[in-house]
């Protein structure tokens, strides 16, 4: 890192032009790189070298100084201006945000996006958060996993797959590792997988992308309650990192980050249907609750809560019902308000009764042979539940666009690049 104490050194910087004035003879360039940003003076004409463009790579040889620059410590005086990469001129957007562009051309330019630093700024928020997460989960025994992404059958029922040849045969991208994390519960008891998930959504919301990042959990001789307490420790442990980590980024992105309270709220869905009833909308249990339900709730309850008790007929085939009550599922969803971040539950570990759940839900075990064996080896009770990291991150930075907080975002409109 240079510093005004090495006042009268030589040095040899390289990186992007990210400004550059002419004041009569002198020119003001400023430089960024990875350490930060520096202000280089020229002072001789010929050391400039001609039809130098903002964004170009440059090597620059000069002496620090001292500056009277408000926002710099120390300049650098320049003896020599090598381009390294010239960059074009008029680039597709302004890079340093002055000019805003909007989120499309921004992200036919990612590259060039994330110059501005507050774009950086999110992706290493994205990186602390990610660190955040192996951290915890690793403290708490969990290992990672990695599990196929092309599968030959869907993996939770329903409609929502990509299909795509494989040599001769028709496969799938896979929407969530749920059948493996569980099978795998049987040889390392606590796993996690943080990958991309896919989803044939044809969805156009600030919520559903076609390829999304999925925190998954599973752990054997946990109940429902014992993974939504990880799941809350987790999302206040991730909060805490970022304000302590990240001071810098949230700073270029004016942000005040609120460490969640702890416990977080839980209601029920039976609760969910009063509140609702109250508002003038009658619904029957067993009904699902739509985007407009979610938004009443959200604005009575606007922070993290968790939403339980979901009745068994709205549930995958794999979730376990309560003791007392066969029609309520002991499961949960997470949700910040309108916007849901994960959901979980108690998983049926009884070979006979996944089978049954599967026919009741009219799906054919045949195709699910290869994970019913597994549970004939000694499959152990367990929990677990599936967290949308992008959607967490928007949470974090305070977006209502998901596409804000993924590199290169796939919707059913995009594609490229
Ligand atoms: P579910 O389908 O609810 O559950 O997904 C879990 C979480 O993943 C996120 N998510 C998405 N994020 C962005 N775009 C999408 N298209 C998208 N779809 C889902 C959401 C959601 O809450 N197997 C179960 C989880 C489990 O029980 O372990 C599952 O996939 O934040």
């Amino acid at each position: 890192m240079l510093s005004l104490q090495m006042q009268g050194s030589h040095v040899v910087i390289g990186g992007w032009i990210e400004d550059l004035r002419k004041l009569g003879k002198i020119t003001f360039l400023t430089v960024r790189d990875v350490t930060g940003l520096a202000q280089i003076i020229v002072k001789d004409e010929k050391v400039i070298p001609e039809d130098l463009t903002r964004q170009s790579v440059i090597l620059v040889r000069g002496i620090i100084q001292s500056t009277k620059a408000r926002d710099f410590q120390y300049e650098i005086k320049a003896d020599d201006v090598e381009i390294l990469t010239k960059a074009v001129h008029p680039l597709p957007i302004d890079p340093i945000g002055r000019l805003e562009s909007n989120i499309d051309n921004r992200l036919n330019a990612r590259a060039l996006d994330l110059r501005n630093q507050r774009v950086a700024s999110v992706f290493k928020i994205r990186h602390q958060v990610l660190a955040s997460l192996r951290k915890e989960l690793e403290k708490r025994k969990f290992i990672e996993i990695t599990t196929p992404k092309i599968i030959g059958s869907a993996s939770e029922g329903g409609a929502n797959l990509f299909s795509l040849e494989y040599f001769g045969k028709k496969a799938y991208l896979a929407q969530s590792p749920q059948l493996y994390k569980e099978q795998l519960t049987i040889g390392l008891e606590r796993v996690f997988e943080i990958s991309s998930f896919y989803r044939a959504e044809k969805s156009h919301t600030g919520r559903h992308l076609s390829e999304f990042t999925s925190v998954d959990i599973e752990a054997a001789f946990f109940d429902y309650t014992d993974v939504m307490d990880v799941l809350e420790n987790l999302v206040v442990s991730v909060f805490s990192d970022v304000e302590k980590n990240c001071k810098q980024e949230l700073n270029t992105l004016e942000r005040k980050l609120q460490i969640p309270k702890q416990p977080f709220d839980t209601i029920t869905y039976s609760d969910a249907l009063d509140e609702l009833g109250k508002a003038g909308i009658n619904l029957n249990f067993g009904d699902d609750l739509l985007d407009s339900h979610l938004k009443i709730i959200g604005t009575n309850h606007p922070g993290f809560f968790f939403l339980t008790d979901w009745p068994m007929s709205l549930k995958p085939f794999y979730i376990h019902e309560k003791d007392d009550e066969a029609k309520i599922s002991r499961s949960f969803d997470l949700q910040y308000g309108h916007l849901e971040l994960s959901s979980g539950g108690r998983r049926l570990h009884e070979p006979a009764k996944i089978r049954a759940r599967l026919i009741e839900q009219g799906l054919d075990p045949a195709s699910f042979e290869d994970h019913l064996r597994t549970f004939d080896w000694g499959m152990p009770p367990h929990s677990g539940w599936g967290m949308g990291l992008d959607r967490l991150m928007t949470v974090i930075i305070g977006t209502d666009n998901v596409r804000e907080v993924v590199l290169y975002p796939r919707d059913p409109e995009r594609l490229t690049p």
